[in-house]
């Protein structure tokens, strides 16, 4: 079973400038073949149909502990996607662009039109080009070898994808999102290929650095190796998953250090909490109706006044201000 932890596994920056078609790129990372949603439904799938699991616990143990960190990168690859499309309706027309009236006028010529017509500027299960992910990008196929050299590719392929996102979009959001999961995907793939070493023999850490990426030239990712996150496996369960350090041992193909498996979750940070999005009913076309509902039903439960959740803090919010005479209704305050 799983538990929930309200926070994001790296910081992201708060809505600043939206960038459309920058989070139609991020998709990709998202529901792409090589995206979250694969390795972790491939993860998933693997560990829940892994059998023999008692007589190959470090085996087991690792990638059922690695599909649950990726449930929590399918959290940031959304937490930056709807960072991005924050403020989106109030982009600015290019100049000699196309004209368009109306609230959503300007979003007419985004890349990913579902963002905002099927969805409230938000994330979606697809890739860059609007694409549904769906289950053929899951390998299980119950032979260990085989399923570990998969996600060892699988691995690979996504932190190419990762750098060509970073390369393709200068977002803050998407910078910092790719900046990080560069290395924790580097992570998993020396875990992977540790274990497909200590399985069959064969010295996979002659593969690396694959693809070459030089993350100690990305700022983005040197804040995190600086900090050791590539050489840090982490635990992520109360309870469970104790053989890890079994498999994740030794020197880091490319630096040397000591892998080090870590005995708990990352602390995390907390999400900025998003403005409404009025123009595309996200939460409702009245924002202040349900915020209105929710401090009542607070108060008649005996909850204290002010929400018990926590949210990353910011000045100002970070999101630009919405013009007056565009907004059909000025977004609720926070
Ligand atoms: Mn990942």
């Amino acid at each position: 079973m799983f538990l929930r932890v309200d926070r994001l596994l790296t910081e992201l920056p708060p809505p600043g400038d939206p960038d459309p078609n920058g989070a139609a790129a991020v998709q990709e990372l998202m529901g792409g073949r090589f995206g979250e949603m694969s390795t972790l439904m491939n993860y998933t799938f693997q560990s829940f149909n892994f059998r023999g699991r008692q007589s190959a616990r470090p085996f087991y143990d690792l990638v059922a502990n690695i599909a649950a960190e990726e449930f929590g990168h399918i959290e940031l690859v959304a937490a930056t996607i709807n960072t991005m499309l924050t403020g989106a309706t109030d982009v600015p027309v290019a100049e000699g662009g196309p004209t368009r009236s109306g609230p959503l006028g300007r979003l007419a010529d985004a890349r990913n039109t579902y963002h905002s017509i099927a969805g409230g500027l938000g994330a979606l299960p697809a890739d860059s080009m609007g694409r549904p992910w769906d289950g053929t990008n899951v390998f299980s196929s119950g032979d260990l070898v085989e399923d570990l050299t998969h996600n060892f590719f699988l691995e690979t392929g996504a932190r190419n994808n990762k750098l060509k996102v970073y390369e393709m979009v200068d977002h803050p959001a998407a910078r910092a999102l790719t900046g990080y999961l560069l290395v924790r995907g580097g992570v998993h793939q020396v875990a992977y290929a540790r274990a497909l070493e200590l399985l069959t023999g064969a010295d996979l850490m002659k593969l690396f650095p694959s693809p070459r990426i030089p993350t100690d030239k990305i700022p983005e990712s040197k804040r995190h190796l600086d900090r050791g996150e590539h050489t840090k496996l982490y635990r992520f369960s109360p309870g469970d998953f104790h053989e890890l350090a079994a498999v994740f041992r030794g020197p880091h193909p490319e630096t040397g250090e000591e892998l080090q498996v870590i005995d708990e979750a990352p602390e995390g940070f907390p999400a900025h909490d998003l403005p409404p999005e009025p123009e595309v009913f996200a939460p409702g076309y009245t924002p202040e109706e349900i915020t209105e509902i929710a401090t009542r039903l607070r108060k008649d439960a005996g909850l204290p006044e002010i929400p018990s959740g926590e949210v990353a803090s910011t000045s100002n919010g970070g999101a630009k201000k919405r013009p007056a005479s565009r907004s059909r209704k000025a977004a609720a305050k926070p």
